[in-house]
C-alpha cells in the first residue's frame, strides 16, 4: 500500500502536520511546494493538482483520497492513528475543547494569514495596506489572548496528554510577528509551546523544517 505524500513548505503550516505524521511514526513522501515564493511560483504552483487553493498542506491519503485544511487533517491523522494518542476519543472529556480550539487556530488565526501576507488581495490601494496588516496583527494577538484566557492548561493544552493541538499551536505562533506578541499575548502557551520545540523526537525536525533566527523567540523589550 502506498504511503502519505505531504505537499508541504518549510517555515509553513505544514510543518504542524509533518511534525505530527513524524511523532505516530508514520513515512511520507514531502513535495516541497513553498507557495509564498515570489520569486519561484513554480514552487508553489506544484500543489495545484491537489490544492486549487495553492495552499499547502495538502496531504494525500494511502487511498490516494486528497485532503487539505491543517486542522482537519490532523484531526483525521489521529484518527487514523490512535495508537499515537494524539488527540483525546470521541468519549473523552476534553474532546469539546479539542475540537473547539483546533477549529479556533484555523478560522479566526490561521484565516489571516491570507491577508497579513498579501494585504493588495483585500486592498488594492497602497496606502491602506499596511494599516491593513497592522489590524491583522493585533487581530491575530487578541485571538491568542482570548484563547489563553479560555483555556485551562496543564503539562499541555489539554491537560497532561500531548495533542496536535500542542503542535499547531506551537506551529502557528511560530508565523510572523513570530513569539514576540505571542508571548506576550499568550503567558499561559508560552510554556507549553516552548516545551514542543524542545521535544527530544523532534529535535533534529525544527531546525530543518521551520528553522530558528537569532533573536525570533525573544520577548518584547
Ligand atoms: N486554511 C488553510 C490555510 C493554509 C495556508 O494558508 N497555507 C499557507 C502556507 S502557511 C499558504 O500556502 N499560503 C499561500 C496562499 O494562501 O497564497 C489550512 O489551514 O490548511
Amino acid at each position: 500500500m502506498a504511503g502519505y505524500v505531504l505537499y508541504g513548505a518549510v517555515g509553513s503550516g505544514a510543518v504542524a502536520v509533518e511534525a505530527a505524521l513524524r511523532l505516530m511514526g508514520q513515512p511520507y513522501e514531502l513535495i516541497e511546494a513553498v507557495t509564498f515564493d515570489e520569486d519561484h511560483p513554480e514552487s508553489g504552483d506544484k500543489v495545484l493538482g491537489a490544492n486549487p487553493m495553492r495552499q499547502v498542506p495538502a496531504l494525500v491519503l494511502p487511498s490516494s483520497e486528497v485532503m487539505t485544511e491543517s486542522a482537519a487533517i490532523l484531526i483525521r491523522l489521529c484518527e487514523l492513528h490512535p495508537q499515537a494518542r494524539l488527540a483525546p476519543g470521541p468519549d473523552d472529556p476534553a474532546r469539546s475543547q479539542f475540537l473547539r480550539w483546533m477549529s479556533f487556530v484555523s478560522a479566526a488565526i490561521y484565516s489571516l494569514y491570507w491577508v497579513k501576507d498579501d494585504p493588495s488581495r483585500l486592498a488594492p490601494d497602497e496606502a491602506a495596506q499596511e494599516p491593513l496588516v497592522q489590524r491583522c496583527l493585533e487581530r491575530i494577538s487578541d485571538c491568542w489572548a482570548i484563547m489563553n484566557d479560555q483555556v485551562e492548561p496543564g503539562r499541555w493544552i489539554l491537560g497532561e496528554e500531548l495533542s496536535v493541538l500542542d503542535l499547531y499551536v506551537t506551529v502557528v505562533s511560530r508565523f510572523q510577528p513570530r513569539r514576540k506578541r505571542f508571548y506576550a499575548a499568550a503567558p499561559k502557551l508560552a510554556p507549553i509551546v516552548q516545551a514542543v520545540d524542545a521535544l527530544p523526537e523532534l529535535a533534529d525536525f525544527w531546525p530543518e523544517r521551520y528553522p530558528f533566527e537569532p533573536g525570533w523567540d525573544r520577548l518584547p523589550a
